[in-house]
């Protein structure tokens, strides 16, 4: 299976990284560390020599609690971000948002793929991603990030998030977007119980069968703490790579993950497995 995506081609035989890059002063892990261009482009610069194919640059903070930042801050820390790393280096970008003007600015700056955690359901973000002729990832959320872990519900959860893919895939096709052109994600930790993310991460293969690359997100997030005496976040990196391993041998194409290195020697053994299968 191949991804277009502008003028790159990602082959998705075997299993890519990518590479988080948090353009947020108040971001999950790296506390606004890599806040400046410059330490941004150095950042993504060691993830790719550590074996990322892909940087996904985000300037919208969507942890748990988060509360949302203005459109002009998120352009501000975003677009320039992309333009530096679409100069300096040969990796595909993707872009961690869910406001078309984002979409539109970031794709002028450079950008190859929209990484949507709200699934292009904001006011234009569908027309918006039609017109920049990238490939979108679509991924389940229950509720919003302010409040979607104070009381998650499902009945069946499996079946409410496939159906939700189903339903925003269709609304992509209506909208122009070929399916060839899209991801999807189940979203781990998005208004989700520790349950909930096991119960999906279990049945991971069970979303090929919507026919389109899945994506997966599991990396230092409070499933992997909660399976392990509430580990704070520097404590998670080998619980974070188990749960990538395990995604990728459940069918997941693209993991996204803070430890570059560590997740792609992994991903090469089960590279290595793989061709076996
Ligand atoms: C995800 C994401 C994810 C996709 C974030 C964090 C929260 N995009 N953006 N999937 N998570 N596609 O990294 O803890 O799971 S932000």
């Amino acid at each position: 299976m191949k991804l277009f995506c502008g003028d790159r081609v990602l082959d998705l035989s075997a299993p890519h990284v990518m590479g988080i890059l948090n353009a947020t002063p108040d971001s999950f892990s790296d506390g606004g560390q890599f806040n400046s261009i410059e330490s941004g482009l150095q950042h993504a610069m060691q993830m790719v020599s550590d074996g990322a194919s892909i940087i996904d640059v985000g300037g919208e903070s969507t942890r748990p609690g988060s509360t949302p930042v203005s459109l002009q801050q998120e352009l501000d820390r975003v677009v320039p971000l992309v333009e530096k790393i679409a100069q300096r280096l040969d990796v595909c970008i993707s872009v961690d948002s869910s406001s078309p003007e984002v979409f539109l600015e970031a794709h002028k700056a450079g950008a190859h793929l929209i990484n949507d955690v709200r699934a292009l359901q904001k006011a234009g973000a569908l027309q918006a991603a039609k017109q920049t002729g990238l490939p979108v990832c679509l991924m389940h959320m229950q509720g919003q990030p302010e409040t979607m872990q104070l009381k998650p519900e499902y009945h069946q959860v499996l079946d409410e998030v496939y159906d939700f893919l189903v339903s925003r895939i269709q609304a992509c096709n209506d909208a122009g977007i070929e399916t060839n052109q899209i991801l999807v994600d189940p979203g781990f930790g998005f208004g989700k119980s520790l349950e909930d993310n096991y119960q999906l991460l279990a049945k991971l293969a069970h979303f090929k069968q919507l026919g389109v690359p899945v994506l997966a997100g599991l990396s230092r997030k409070s499933m992997i703490a909660g399976v392990l005496d509430n580990a704070p976040v520097d404590q998670r990196l080998y619980g974070s790579v188990a749960g990538a391993v395990i995604a990728a041998m459940n069918g997941a194409q693209i993991l996204r993950v803070h430890d570059v290195k560590e997740t792609s020697d992994a991903l090469r053994v089960v590279k290595a497995t793989q061709t076996h299968l």
